[in-house]
């Protein structure tokens, strides 16, 4: 029996009740057959989650691109590594085989060290999708710099901030990026952010759309001259298991993002295994995923996960409906596709759309389908298994968080029988657990609760860059000796998990955490309003939309409110990004209030999804009278 390749459902209950029996033996019989170690561990696992403190493989040396890259170049050297798909269909495929990543890794590798980059110092990279966005990634990683990739959606307010909390030294960025037909000046948003971070030294330019931009002397270099003069070796940083890789920002409940930290051999075995569990991964396969790598899931599932494998990863730089709303079909039908990983709201828009797209193109070579970032609904899970699967692949509807690194709770595919809006069951190493309100755990099947994991996996963020006491209080205090996951769940009948979504302030929209927290405090800079509380209602395309709620100040009451929502979408945009703009705006006199002043996001909530029933007992609050108010002025 291999631990690392689960066929069918006898050996996934095999190895899933050896991986929580033994989890040492477990992961070190992982971690000693399928990777490449510069020394090796001294303990598999040491933890306490009341500090909270999680080591795992201490006292081992790696670097984790020697296992995503060099340990391939004698068995599949030409083999394509990333397969880049551009944004224009008339711009040509470019295969990138292990070979030429490991030269264009090292050179980048080179460049960064010669920008006085060293073991430890945090470079932002901010690139659309194009090659140069992994292999930045992993030239940091070559040479042990901590990468911190912002999504090259947020604005310049939200990058600043990014780089200023984990004082990067250097910004790799593009002069620009294209976005369907439309192209979007990166640089000039840099720039814009630049004015606010005194910790950036330098910036490499990307050319990729070829647009005259202002380059800071001493400050900005053209990427391409430095990486033409640099050379193709570099020695690989021996890390430590427990050195930071990467940086990952993702909101929470208050004000500033949180920088999730990752750590190096833990994340890597972790990714891998799930990777080729998840994905069913078989040599010749051909795996796509939608992502964008500013996120998690293209950290863990475009680039370290399938590389540690030997996998070739589709890297698409555009959207779904440029030039129309079949390219992803025509995108699988011209690579041959054996993989699709995409999130609900991408397969929502694509449902909408008329079937000839789809119908247009043959999606024989698929095998397997996934989904991610948030509930897939009964609808789409259909739409997807008979339009995109013909019945034929099974759905894997994958659940996970920027926290938990890699996939948490998923069917195994072939092996799990699946059941639409269900994630099934736990990956090896995993122990879910459900929570009720006073902390105690629920036990048995057909039972709902908050969801919280009780023991560690290796993948898992080992701090909030500089904020050790909030990653405590965030994950580690709501339920003790538990990680507390923030989501709702249920367990059917026969074990099978269900998420039913979060639990605190944060709103997923089309897929993207949204803090309500900073959206708010955006708002609240406008001169003309008072107070705000945002909250998500369910929305057919993107799953939750948001609902804002905005107090005027006494100066603002005679304001135009059509003009005011502008301004307010205005303010979002520069300070977030377009992601965060409210779908509806309620100007209201109050906001519903608990006595210890806090707002009342529940009932609010309940009136922006049309729940008016179910608002419970509003006499306790400081100033129930508002509540008829906003609830006949609803929109
Ligand atoms: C990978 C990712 C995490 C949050 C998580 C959930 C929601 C993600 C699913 C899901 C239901 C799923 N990381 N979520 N996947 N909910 N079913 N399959 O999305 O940090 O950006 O978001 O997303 O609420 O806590 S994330």
């Amino acid at each position: 029996m291999s631990n690392y390749h689960i066929k069918h459902l006898e050996e996934y209950y095999q190895v899933y009740r050896k991986s929580i029996q033994n989890p040492d033996i477990f992961w070190e019989e992982i971690a000693e057959e399928h990777f490449v170690w510069r020394k090796r561990w001294n303990t598999v696992l040491e933890w306490d989650f009341s500090k909270p403190e999680i080591k795992w493989f201490k006292g081992a040396q790696l670097n984790i691109t020697e296992n995503c890259i060099d340990r391939h170049l004698r068995t599949r050297g030409s083999k394509t590594a990333l397969l880049f798909e551009p944004n224009n269909p008339d711009e040509s495929t470019q295969h990138i085989t292990y070979n030429q990543l490991y030269k264009r890794v090292n050179q980048f590798a080179n460049v960064l060290k010669d920008q006085g980059i060293k073991k430890g110092d945090r470079v932002c990279i901010y690139l659309p999708m194009i090659p140069e966005l992994a292999i930045a990634t992993l030239a940091c990683a070559r040479i042990g710099a901590i990468h911190s990739v912002v999504f090259a959606g947020f604005s310049a307010t939200a990058l600043a901030t990014r780089i200023n909390d984990s004082d990067c030294k250097l910004v790799i960025t593009a002069d620009g990026s294209y976005r369907g037909a439309k192209t979007i000046d990166l640089k000039t948003i840099v720039d814009d952010a630049l004015k606010h971070t005194p910790c950036v030294k330098n910036v490499l330019v990307v050319k990729r759309i070829g647009s005259s931009i202002n380059m800071q002397t001493n400050r900005d270099k053209w990427l391409q001259p430095l990486l033409d003069n640099a050379l193709t070796e570099c020695e690989p940083e021996i890390m430590n298991a427990e050195d930071p890789l990467f940086i990952l920002y993702t909101s929470g409940s208050t004000g500033t993002p949180k920088g999730m930290v990752h750590t190096t051999a833990g994340y890597m075995v972790y990714t891998a295994f799930t990777f080729k569990n998840a994905f069913q991964y078989q040599e010749n396969d051909v795996y796509w995923c939608t992502a964008d790598i500013g996120w998690i899931t293209g950290h863990s599932y475009i680039v370290y996960g399938p590389l540690a494998n030997g996998a070739t990863t589709v890297l698409y730089e555009g959207v779904p409906n440029y030039p129309d709303w079949g390219r992803f079909w025509k995108i699988i039908e011209k690579h041959k596709i054996t993989q699709f990983y995409t999130a609900p709201t991408a397969i929502r828009a694509l449902a909408k759309e008329n079937l000839k797209h789809v119908e247009k193109h043959d999606l024989s070579s698929l095998k397997i389908l996934g989904s991610v970032g948030e509930p897939i609904n009964e609808e789409a899970w259909h739409w997807y298994d008979t339009n995109i699967g013909k019945k034929k692949c099974p759905i894997i509807d994958t659940w996970w968080q920027t926290e938990t690194g890699g996939i948490m709770i998923s069917p195994i595919p072939y092996a799990t029988p699946t059941k639409p809006t269900y994630a099934t069951l736990p990956f090896p190493g995993i122990q879910p657990v459900l929570m009720d309100e006073n902390g105690n755990e629920i036990k048995g099947n057909q039972v709902d609760g908050r969801l919280c994991i009780k023991f560690p996996w290796p993948s898992m963020a080992r701090t909030i860059w500089n904020n050790h006491q909030r990653y405590r209080e965030t994950y580690f205090t709501a339920y003790k000796n538990n990680y507390f996951t923030g989501d709702g769940a249920l367990r059917d009948e026969v074990g099978y998990y269900r998420i039913t979504g979060r639990v605190d302030d944060v709103i997923i929209v089309s897929g993207h955490n949204l803090g309500t927290a900073p959206i708010e405090d955006a708002i609240n800079l406008h001169p003309a309003i008072a107070e705000s509380a945002i909250v998500g209602f369910p929305h057919d395309i993107k799953g939750n939309a948001l609902y804002g709620y905005v107090i005027l100040k006494e100066t603002g009451t005679n304001r135009n409110h059509d003009n005011l929502r502008k301004e307010i979408n205005q303010i979002i945009t520069e300070h977030i990004g377009p992601i965060a703009k409210l779908d509806k705006i309620q100007f209201t006199s109050g906001l519903p209030k608990t006595r210890s002043g806090k707002i009342m996001r529940r009932i609010l909530r309940k009136i922006a999804s049309s729940e008016f029933d179910t608002l419970g007992d509003t006499s306790t609050l400081l100033n129930p009278e508002v509540v008829q108010e906003i609830i006949t002025n609803v929109l």
